[in-house]
């Protein structure tokens, strides 16, 4: 989702102030969090909010972590189902927040060997493609509903962009 800085920030920055955040060059990287899994998952989701302050667009186009495979994808409905893809670059323009969200776009974390517990910080590594990169720690959170990934079968998945 995106959205125009000047009409959602007002909105949306005060409810966020007690979250932690970054800063990189004209970027604000806004409370990166994942939500616990199943003891069995192989898979989870990463999700942040980037407001771009800056005059000039970027992209987010790498994020790894240590895990076996990490990830951009799109979340989107068709015919009623859910499905993801794998995306190279999320853009984001001068002026403009995009949303990491439940349902849209977020980082996929595959081939765990654990589950992601409450409390847990996870380190992860974005790069920009103007920005440059910055390590930030993803607080794994208590579920509140939403897209679980935890409880997909990341596996049967369709995954429209194969590597
Ligand atoms: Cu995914």
């Amino acid at each position: 989702m995106k959205t125009l800085l000047a009409t959602t920030l007002a909105l949306s920055l005060p409810a966020l102030a007690a979250a932690h955040d970054y800063t990189l060059g004209d970027l604000e990287i806004i409370h990166p969090t994942i939500f616990e899994t199943a003891a069995t998952a192989k898979a989870g989701g990463g999700y942040v909010t980037i407001a771009n302050t800056g005059e000039s667009a970027d992209a987010l186009v790498g994020v790894s972590a240590a895990f076996p495979m990490v990830e951009l994808h799109e979340s989107f409905e068709q015919d009623g189902v859910m499905r993801m893809q794998h995306i190279e670059r999320l853009d984001i323009g001068a002026g403009e927040i995009v949303e990491l969200a439940p349902g849209g776009y977020h980082v996929m974390f595959m081939g765990l060997t654990e589950p992601f517990v409450a409390g847990d910080e996870v380190p992860v590594t974005l790069t920009f493609e103007n920005a440059g990169e910055i390590e930030v720690n993803f607080t794994v959170v208590e579920r509140e509903g939403g897209m679980d990934h935890g409880k997909m079968d990341h596996g049967n998945m369709d995954h429209s962009t194969k590597e």
